[in-house]
C-alpha cells in the first residue's frame, strides 16, 4: 500500500512508521490517522513483525491535531468523523508500540506518544498539552492518560496552563521510559523495539494488554485478568518451548503460538 503522509519501513522484525508533514510541524489531520491506522494493522496482521516504532522528525514528534482542518468542524462533525475512530483503533493494536519523540510532542502529538507503550525521547523532546489556548481541552487521552503517567499537580498545571516538559522533566515524571541524545533517539528507540520484537511473541502482545488492564479496572479485577491470561500462555507452544529452553540449556525457538 502506498502514503502521502507517513512513511514506512521494516527494519528486521520492526515496523517504523514516520509522521511526514515536516513543513506542518507533523499536525495529525485526518490523512495521517487513517494512514497510521493502516499501516500499524498491517503490522498487526504481519507475524514478520514483532514490535513497531512509531516516530516524527528531529523538530517534531507531531505539533498535535491539524488546528487548520479542525477549526471549521461543528460538535457534531467531531462526534461523527473517522479522525475520533482512528484514536480508538490505534488502542487495539495488539503488538507492543514504542514512541521515538525529538522535539515537539505537543496536544494530539502528546497524546499519540502516550497512546504507545513506551516512550524514548531525544534531549530535544518537549511535551505539553496546549488545547487550551485554543479554547478547547485535549481530546485524545490527555487529562487521563497524562494524568495516570506524571500525577494530578503536573497535568493540573499541563492542561490548565499550557505548561511544557522538558524531556528530563518528562523522565523525571516518568511520562518517558529513557532520554538519549539527539543524533540516537531513533537508533535506541528500534534497538529497543526490536529486542522486545525477538522475544515471545504471543506473551509480549498478552503482557500488553494485561499492563494496559492495570489502567482500567480495580487491583483485585486485574490480578483475575492477569491470572486467566497467564493460565491462557500454558495452551502455546511458546510456553513449553520456553521452558523446555530454560531446563535444557539452549536458546528459545519461538513460534508465535
Ligand atoms: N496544526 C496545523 N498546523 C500547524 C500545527 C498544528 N497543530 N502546528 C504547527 N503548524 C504549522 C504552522 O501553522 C506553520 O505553518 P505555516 O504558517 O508555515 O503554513 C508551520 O506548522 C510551522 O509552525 P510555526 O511557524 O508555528 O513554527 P514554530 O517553530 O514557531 O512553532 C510550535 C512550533 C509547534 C510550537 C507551534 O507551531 C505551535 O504552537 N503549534 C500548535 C500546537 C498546538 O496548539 N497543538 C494542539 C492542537 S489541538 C481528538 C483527538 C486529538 C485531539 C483532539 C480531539 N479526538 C479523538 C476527539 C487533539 C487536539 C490538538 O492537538
Amino acid at each position: 500500500m502506498s502514503y502521502k503522509s507517513i512513511l514506512v519501513e521494516t527494519k528486521n522484525r520492526v515496523g517504523v512508521i514516520t509522521i511526514n508533514r515536516p513543513k506542518a510541524m507533523n499536525a495529525l489531520n485526518g490523512q495521517v490517522m487513517s494512514e497510521m491506522v493502516a499501516a500499524l494493522q498491517a503490522f498487526d496482521a504481519d507475524d514478520a513483525i514483532g514490535a513497531m516504532v512509531l516516530t516524527g522528525n528531529e523538530r517534531a514528534f507531531a505539533a498535535g491535531a491539524d488546528i487548520k482542518e479542525m477549526s471549521g468542524k461543528s460538535a457534531s462533525d467531531m462526534f461523527k468523523g473517522s479522525f475520533v475512530d482512528a484514536w480508538d483503533d490505534i488502542r487495539k493494536i495488539k503488538k507492543p508500540i514504542i514512541a521515538a519523540v525529538s522535539g515537539w510532542a505537543l496536544g494530539g502529538g502528546s497524546e499519540l506518544a502516550m497512546l504507545c507503550d513506551m516512550i524514548v525521547a531525544s534531549e530535544t523532546a518537549k511535551f505539553g498539552q496546549p488545547e487550551i489556548n485554543l479554547g478547547i481541552i485535549p481530546g485524545a487521552g490527555g487529562t487521563q492518560r497524562l494524568t495516570r503517567a506524571v500525577g494530578k499537580a503536573i497535568a493540573m498545571e499541563m492542561v490548565l496552563n499550557d505548561r511544557k516538559l522538558s524531556a528530563e522533566e518528562a523522565l523525571a515524571y516518568g511520562l518517558v521510559n529513557r532520554v538519549v541524545p539527539a543524533e540516537r533517539y531513533l537508533d535506541e528507540a528500534i534497538s529497543l523495539a526490536q529486542a522486545i520484537a525477538e522475544r515471545a511473541p504471543v506473551a509480549a502482545q498478552i503482557g500488553k494488554e494485561a499492563v494496559n488492564q492495570a489502567f482500567e479496572t480495580s487491583l483485585t479485577e486485574g490480578v483475575y485478568v492477569e491470572r486467566r491470561l497467564f493460565n491462557f500462555l500454558f495452551a502455546t507452544e511458546d510456553q513449553s518451548e520456553g521452558m523446555a529452553a530454560f531446563i535444557e540449556k539452549r536458546k528459545a525457538n519461538w513460534q508465535g503460538r
